[in-house]
């Protein structure tokens, strides 16, 4: 796993640099918003079940997908779905923490669409439900957390897509 340091540092290592202009800028961006991110993870880690409840109302409940014959029909399949939901959230709070995407691809997307593919989970359904989580974490962290957040849930939507 990378964070925003490492992987600046890491380009100037291959090249035998000091830093850049330009990673410099990119350094003092993250250092400057580092409250902003640690007050979003908290909030975020204090709301963890309330933000999938409401997630998973604005998008999945009431439709095809939890009724006989849904991929999230039966309690076991139900409660698989919210745990899925759990794991998005919590790793995308990690990577805007770290600032960088690396933790998703190692740990969460790596297999991930294969695994749906193979059960059936369907993955515009699912994309739909982190896209709510998306606003519903938005509207508890304000805009700027929010905007910083939705980075990490998109990139998790495009791995489910390609
Ligand atoms: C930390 C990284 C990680 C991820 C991401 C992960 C995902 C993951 N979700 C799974 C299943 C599942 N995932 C879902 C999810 C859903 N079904 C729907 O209709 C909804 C749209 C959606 C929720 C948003 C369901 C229902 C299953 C069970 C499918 C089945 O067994 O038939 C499985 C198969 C094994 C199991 O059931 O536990 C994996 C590996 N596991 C991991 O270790």
């Amino acid at each position: 796993m990378q964070d925003a340091i490492t992987n600046v540092i890491n380009k100037s290592d291959v090249q035998g640099l000091y830093l850049d202009t330009n990673s410099m800028t990119n350094l003092e961006q993250y250092f400057t918003s580092g409250e902003l991110r640690v007050k979003a993870a908290a909030t975020i880690s204090a709301n963890a079940s309330s933000i999938i409840k409401e997630a998973v109302a604005k998008s999945l409940l009431y439709s095809d997908i939890t009724r006989p014959g849904g991929n999230m029909y039966t309690t076991r399949r139900y409660a698989a779905c919210i745990r899925d939901l759990d794991y998005y959230l919590r790793y995308s709070t990690y990577a805007m923490l770290a600032g960088d995407t690396s933790i998703l691809d190692e740990r969460v997307l790596n297999g991930l669409k294969e695994t749906y593919n193979s059960l059936g989970v369907p993955i515009g359904a699912t994309v739909q439900a982190i896209q709510a989580m998306k606003e519903v974490t938005a509207s508890l962290t304000g805009p700027d957390a929010g905007r910083e957040m939705g980075v990490y849930f998109d990139y998790i939507c495009s791995g489910l897509g390609n």
